[in-house]
């Protein structure tokens, strides 16, 4: 679709000033590549974090929800901005999304035109680029870097920040502590127009490097491996071979016996940021905002540690497409409610305005959840659609998951027998229908990614 320019799409929404009680308070928690090994989900038997179930438990948990792609730069991208990969060209973390964000009416933006004080820090979008500027938040507060000590290649892979270890530093040192601590402040801060406050959690991104304290939660001789299966690539077609690429980084960590200290790190870069987050939400309930502020969690996709010899995100499986998302509204969800129907995170913006009081801009397609946040069983015939570059697919309806790869190759996994998709059924004529029905959610029409900037140019434009 031909995206309109700025002062269009602004002025199809109604600019007006908002007073506080009007319009609730929006306490926005973005992570980065938290899949599903949360207690509450269940992704991994070790997996601990107390305080992101806590936070979960406020409102409803949607179960069954999906990135828009499986790459930090286009799932931001996508549930920022209310467009998809395929509306947008923006496929991947190398193309380019500022040049469409900055003519496009983002979540930020359009509070901001409506009269919130907003507020972000750490990583929302991919790359502040021109996202990070004051004419698009109230404040923008950028990175919390880590100080102290470094480390690196600390696993012999010598894949760069694909690597984890215990860190000798305070955990006050960590960006991700910092980050808490200035959203805590803004939490505390009175204001006469409502806030939404963007908090963008780094971890538990790679590398992890956490403090030890966090390792020796997870005693290395303790750590079970996730569930997987020896031969689980033997029914996947060529395309899902070439996403999963075994001979990379399986290879690799296999070959140098880390498997286990992997599921380790990340065991405990999550309990690191879980501890951040038991941080923010216990500010949030001493602060007199509580009774007025609408949490919605989400973490821009999921990740695979080996399962069908994949690590990273970067393909259609459950494992990289599913990820944490909930979200409370005081007054109106009900306190450790589930919601299992299928949902994706071009969700996030309607819903987001339409608990606000604010009007959904008309580029912004998805459907709003407000029935589902109601009742968790409302009906709901929407599916969830991930996108991994241009004319690949993931779709998820409420059993089935059907993966479409450009080429024309497909899987097809039953959760209600297979919940860790070993069983491609993609050839068994009698579930063509139910490939046929989810089929309907891949588009009919893909952009083409923006052109690559030569690297020759981009030399000499640095210097
Ligand atoms: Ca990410
Ligand atoms: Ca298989």
């Amino acid at each position: 679709m031909k995206i309109a320019p700025l002062f269009l799409l602004l002025a199809l929404s109604v600019v007006t000033r908002v007073e506080a009680s009007d319009h609730p308070d929006i306490l926005f928690i973005a992570i980065d590549d938290l899949n599903d090994w949360t207690s509450g989900l269940g992704g991994h038997p070790q997996a601990d974090t107390p305080n992101i179930d806590r936070l979960m438990a406020r409102g409803v948990t949607f179960t069954n929800a999906h990135c828009a792609a499986p790459a930090c730069n286009p799932s931001r991208a996508a549930l920022m901005s209310g467009l998809r990969p395929f509306e947008t060209g923006i496929y991947t973390n190398s193309d380019n999304a500022a040049p469409v964000l900055k003519n496009t009416l983002t979540i930020n933006r359009h509070f901001l035109a409506n009269g919130y004080r907003v507020l972000g820090g750490g990583k929302i979008y991919h790359g502040g680029g021109s996202e990070g500027r004051n004419d698009t938040w109230t404040e923008w507060k950028g990175n919390f870097p880590t100080t102290g000590k470094k480390i690196s290649n600390v696993n012999g892979l010598k894949k760069s920040h694909f690597d984890w270890g215990p860190l000798d530093v305070e955990t006050e040192d960590m960006g991700d502590t910092k980050l808490t601590d200035w959203a805590i402040s803004e939490l505390q801060k009175s204001s006469d127009v409502p806030i939404f406050l963007a908090v963008g959690y780094v971890k538990p991104h790679l590398p992890w490097y956490v403090p030890r304290e966090y390792f020796e939660r997870f005693p290395l001789d303790k750590v079970s491996l996730p569930a997987f299966e020896d031969g689980d690539l033997n029914d996947i077609p060529p395309a899902g071979v070439k996403m999963a690429k075994p001979e990379g980084d399986h290879a690799a960590v296999v070959k140098g016996d880390q498997w286990h200290k992997a599921v380790q790190g990340y065991l405990a870069t999550v309990s690191y940021l879980d501890d951040q987050v038991g941080r923010l939400l216990t500010a949030l309930e001493e602060s007199p905002r509580n009774e007025d502020t609408i949490v919605v969690l989400w973490s821009d996709h999921g990740w695979h540690l080996g399962e069908k010899e994949h690590w990273r995100k970067f393909a259609l499986w459950e494992e990289a497409t599913r990820t944490v998302f909930a979200i409370s509204v005081p007054g109106m969800t009900k306190a450790d409610t589930r919601c299992s129907a299928p949902v994706d995170f071009m969700s996030v913006y309607p819903t987001v305005c339409v608990l606000s009081g604010l009007p959904i801009p008309e580029h912004v397609k998805g459907p709003s959840l407000l029935p589902l946040l109601k009742d968790v069983n409302a009906p709901w015939n929407h599916l969830a659609l991930c996108t991994h570059g241009r004319g690949n697919h993931g779709i998820r309806g409420p059993r089935y998951r059907y993966i479409r790869y450009a080429n024309g190759d497909e899987e097809l996994y039953d959760h209600k027998t297979d919940p860790m998709e070993y069983v491609n059924l993609a050839d068994r004529p009698d579930l063509s229908a139910v490939k046929a029905q989810l089929a309907r959610a891949i588009p009919e029409k893909e952009v083409p990614a923006p052109p690559t900037k030569s690297k020759n140019k981009t030399k000499k434009s640095k210097k």
